[in-house]
């Protein structure tokens, strides 16, 4: 039995070139969850420097994730947006809970095989426990939610491991101290809807990310309609026209992809998609792709730009919103500390 309200905690990481994937897969669920529940958005900076940043150019990003999440939709003053760094208890909840999560599961993180490559001795350590410190982003508030993209599914999962350890091994201290047994919640990942994992416009089976050195493999949501435009009609496909059903898009993942994109930007499900543009040619659906595209995506690069001119403005909102993060992080982390057995004020 949990006596913990509903929260939902999520981050983005200021490490530029925010992309659709970014913008699908999570800000928008950011948005919409902001009617039923009490919301944190956070842009991970400590996240961030896990791989070298250019310092101008970090603080450059973080207010750019800032600027974006506020024009998309979500509200600074009813929710609580700020960056990591600002909240100290995320690097202290980090280094406990790098001492509750064990070498081998950290060593099972596709991610960071993935990101660390055959260079693996010469990555950081930093982003070698990355999974650590997004455990601690989240239980800090002991959120019981987590909007994310596929990719971050097996991070979450650790997350909910380490909340589960921590509250065993401290079973017994968590009731002598009189607090809930389920001490930290185990966070649920809100992984929903038809653009949960957006691929490379190049390769169907690569995932679209920031990090990718061709620019015309994502759309950045900074991207303006010609660049969008030329991006759609480059977008690898198949000879094939698109089939009037999904078990058509079996085995064609860059086709599958583009339906995806159609589908969560018109807000529309795939089969109505396949419905409209089935049996036609490739071109014919990439402009309509694009049109639906820049009609979502002019407005949010249009605000953010506007937002950006004003960085003062930028600043206060996550100074605000760090103040409030601190409030709620705060007596969960000194609670923590009791538990462990650490002396505090
Ligand atoms: N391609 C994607 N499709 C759907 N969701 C995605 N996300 C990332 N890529 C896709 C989701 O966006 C949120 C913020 O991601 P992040 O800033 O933590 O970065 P990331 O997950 O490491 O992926 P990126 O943005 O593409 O960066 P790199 O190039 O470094 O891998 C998360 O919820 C993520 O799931």
């Amino acid at each position: 039995m949990t006596t913990h309200e509903s929260r939902v905690f999520s981050g983005v990481q200021p490490t530029g070139n925010l992309h659709l994937g970014n913008y699908l897969g999570a800000i928008t669920k950011f948005v919409a969850l902001q009617e039923s529940h009490e919301c944190l958005y956070c842009v991970v900076d400590l996240h961030a420097i896990t791989v070298w940043q250019e310092p101008a150019g970090l603080e450059h990003n973080i207010r750019e994730v800032t600027a974006t999440f506020i024009a998309s939709g979500i509200d600074p003053k009813a929710h609580i947006i700020f960056n990591q760094s600002r909240v100290s208890g995320h690097a202290e909840l980090a280094w406990i809970l790098n001492c509750v999560a064990r070498m081998g599961w950290l060593n099972r993180m596709t991610q960071f095989k993935e990101k660390a490559g055959k260079h693996r001795e010469n990555a950081s350590v930093g982003l070698f426990s990355y999974p650590n410190l997004m455990a601690a982003d989240i239980l800090l508030y002991r959120a019981t939610h987590v909007p994310v993209g596929d990719d971050q599914k097996q991070h979450l999962e650790l997350s909910r491991d380490i909340a589960q350890k921590f509250n065993s091994d401290f079973a017994k201290s968590i009731a002598a101290h009189g607090f809930d047994e389920t001490f930290f919640p185990l966070p649920e990942p809100l992984i929903t809807g038809p653009a949960t994992r957006v691929m490379s416009l190049r390769d169907g089976t690569a995932k679209m990310s920031k990090s990718d050195p061709s620019d015309m493999t994502r759309i950045n949501l900074m991207d303006d309609a010609e660049t969008i435009a030329k991006k759609f009609r480059k977008a690898r496909t198949d000879p094939e026209p698109l089939p009037g059903e999904e078990a058509g898009l079996k085995d064609r993942p860059e086709a599958e992809n583009l339906v995806g994109i159609y589908a969560a930007l018109a807000g529309v499900p795939r089969a109505s998609v396949l419905q409209e543009f089935g049996g036609g040619q490739f071109s014919r659906f990439k402009e309509a792709l694009t049109e639906v595209a820049v009609e979502k995506l002019a407005p949010v690069s249009a605000e953010t730009k506007r937002l950006m001119d004003d960085p003062a403005h930028i600043d206060a909102i996550l100074s605000d919103g760090a103040a409030r993060a601190h409030a709620i992080a705060d007596p969960i982390l000194r609670q923590t500390k009791q538990v462990i057995g650490l002396l505090t004020d």
